[in-house]
Formats: C-alpha cells, sequence, structure tokens
C-alpha cells in the first residue's frame, strides 16, 4: 500500500464496515482552499446556459488536451470545444459541434478507429470534418442509441476487449433511467453500426458514471450513482461474455452524492470510490461528507469507508486527480461557495 495513503487512513481512525456510521473524530485532513480567477474561455452568445457536461481530451492530436463543454437550460443549447493558444489567459479557440440539441453526458475517443478523436454527446456521437476538428467546418452528427432520451452519462471503453472503442451510456436526468453499452460496429457493419446490450433500466437521476478495466483480470466495471437522496451508487461488473448479464452490487447510500469517481488511491490495483455528499442548503451545506470506500473483500460484496470531511458541501463534484507520481489528491468544488476549489491531500 501507498505510505501516503496508509498515512491517510490512520489519520482518519479505524475503519467501518458499510453501513456503518463515520467515525467522531474532531481531526480533519489538511485542506487547501484554491481561491480561483475565473476566466472566460469566449464570450457566451445571448442565451446560453449553464455547462453540465466536461470532458478534457486531445482532440486534435497535438499531444495538449482541449475542453470540450455544453450548453444547457438555455435558447441556445449546443456543444463546444476551446483551445488555449499560447497564452492560455487569452480567449481560447472555440469550436463549434453542435448546436439545437439539449444533450449532456460528454465523453472522447477515437470511435472509427482511424485517429482522429470523436465525441459522444447524450444519444449522438460526433465525427471530426477532414479539415481538421478545430477548422472552422461544421462536425458529423449521428445517432447511436436512438431508444435514449437526451440527458445522460457516457463514457468510452472497449467493453468486449475487440480494440474497437465501445460507448457506456446512462439515462441520467429520469427517475426511470436505462444504462446500456453499445458494440461499436462503425465501418463493419453499415445496417447495424451500434449493437445495444442494455445493463440495467431503473436508474435514479444517475448523475455518475464511471467505466473501467480491471489491469489484471481485464474485467469491466461501470459505477452508477444517482444524484437525489436516498439513491444507490452501484458497481456493475461485466461477465466473461459482456453481452449477458452483468453483475449489480450495490455500494452504498450516499445522501445526495454526485458525481462519484472511481480511482486507485493506494496503487494496490483495485480502485477505490471517492464519494461526496453535496447538499447545498442551509443548514446542510456545512455538514456534507466526503468519504471513500475501500474493498473490504475480494469479490465486491463490502467496503471499509472513511470520512475525510464533514464541512462542505461538493455539489459540483468531487475528483481524483495525481498531484504527483502515483499520488493522488481530491479536488471538490461546492455550488454555494463556488469561488473555492478544495484540496485534500495524503501528506
Ligand atoms: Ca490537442
Ligand atoms: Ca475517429
Ligand atoms: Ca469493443
Ligand atoms: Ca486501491
Amino acid at each position: 500500500m501507498n505510505r501516503c495513503f496508509l498515512g491517510l487512513l490512520l489519520f482518519m481512525g479505524p475503519a467501518l464496515a458499510l453501513a456503518a456510521e463515520p467515525p467522531k473524530t474532531s481531526a480533519k485532513l489538511p485542506r487547501t482552499p484554491i481561491a480561483c480567477d475565473l476566466m472566460l474561455l469566449a464570450p457566451a452568445p445571448p442565451g446560453v446556459g449553464e455547462t453540465d457536461s466536461t470532458v478534457v481530451g486531445d482532440i486534435d492530436g497535438d499531444g495538449k488536451p482541449e475542453l470540450i463543454t455544453n450548453a444547457m437550460y438555455c435558447k441556445t443549447p449546443g456543444l463546444y470545444a476551446y483551445k488555449p493558444g499560447a497564452d492560455p489567459t487569452q480567449p481560447w479557440k472555440k469550436q463549434l459541434i453542435q448546436t439545437g440539441l439539449h444533450l449532456e453526458g460528454t465523453a472522447a475517443g477515437d470511435l472509427e478507429g482511424k485517429g482522429p478523436m470523436d465525441l459522444v454527446c447524450g444519444p449522438y456521437w460526433f465525427s471530426p470534418p477532414a479539415a481538421g476538428p478545430f477548422s472552422g467546418q461544421a462536425w458529423r452528427q449521428h445517432k447511436f442509441a436512438p431508444g435514449f432520451r437526451d440527458w445522460c452519462r457516457a463514457a468510452v471503453i472497449d467493453v468486449n476487449g475487440d480494440r474497437r472503442l465501445d460507448i457506456v451510456l446512462a439515462e441520467d436526468e429520469y427517475p426511470d433511467g436505462h444504462l446500456s453499452w453499445f458494440e461499436n460496429r462503425v465501418g463493419v457493419d453499415v445496417q447495424h453500426p451500434w449493437l445495444e446490450h442494455p445493463i440495467e433500466s431503473r436508474l435514479i437521476f444517475a448523475h455518475t458514471l464511471q467505466a473501467w478495466r480491471n489491469a489484471k483480470t481485464q474485467a469491466v466495471s461501470v459505477l452508477v450513482a444517482g444524484y437525489h437522496n436516498r439513491t444507490h451508487s452501484e458497481i456493475f461488473e461485466a461477465p466473461d461474455n459482456p453481452t449477458s448479464p452483468w453483475t449489480r452490487r450495490v455500494l452504498a447510500d450516499i445522501p445526495y452524492g454526485e458525481e462519484m469517481v472511481a480511482c486507485d488511491l493506494d496503487g494496490d490495483g483495485k480502485p477505490e470510490i471517492v464519494a461526496a455528499e453535496h447538499d447545498p442548503f442551509k443548514p446542510y451545506q456545512s455538514r456534507c461528507r466526503l468519504f471513500v470506500y475501500k474493498l473490504a473483500d475480494p469479490k465486491g460484496t463490502a467496503w471499509f469507508r472513511y470520512m475525510l470531511d464533514d464541512r462542505f458541501e461538493q455539489h459540483c463534484g468531487a475528483k481524483a486527480v495525481e498531484i504527483a507520481p502515483r499520488k493522488f489528491g481530491i479536488l471538490g468544488h461546492g455550488w454555494m461557495e463556488s469561488r473555492y476549489v478544495h484540496l485534500w491531500r495524503p501528506d
């Protein structure tokens, strides 16, 4: 186990089994509030609303990441890519991917296997023009999930191991959301370029979707968590044949859990789950808890829970970030105290 993370666990006291209350302790992890100079990437046209689905990826292949984000809840919804210039404090180059569709659930990956990065947003995917992703020319729009509504969470991963990236998609703003993976047959089967394989059909406001492949077992897992009170967070595990029914394991009840993330914080090859409560209203906004869940048995049927903090709402989600090689911190961002990004680090 990574010594930094071991130190973090010892600092927080004994582990508790799933469903137990967090330890009563006055000890707090070191937290660094980072005051953000919010930078306007580009002037927004009138009527543009909130962004709700952002991904970072190198979509033009120059080795540097770009930012892809959507505009929602407005008269002119859309999806845009932004590219910084030599001076990132100057306005970034802006490329329209689509406008007119209210979509959320953004992911990036080379779905055609031809090099240039493609984008997924909701039940659509978008391929760049031949002139280049930032050429100003229109991106091509394709629909891969005709049975899905427009508000989703998406992940791009090779589920069946055929070296073609597939798409995992969850409907995220509905009390009866579907979760499926879509087998990539683009360029192989013109009539049916995407084959849907349903996984679940009763997700409740699934604001978290993350998929990963276990480096040792090669098994694919998908983390899904609901946004509203008393909803479950669940991990779906693919069987050897991922077109067969998947195993579903309930991780925990997270009151108001938003944007959970799986990350191998201690380097043992198995992901931990970072979960932050996010109720932004008084008096709860100063009582929300930040948890790390760690597997307590090899089969994934029980988890230890560690509370890292209980003072801040994290409405905009918590993320694990590599702050040094193989050393992870946790970033959290609230809604009411949005001027600050919080960083927890294990030393
Ligand atoms: Ca790039
Ligand atoms: Ca491509
Ligand atoms: Ca595949
Ligand atoms: Ca781990």
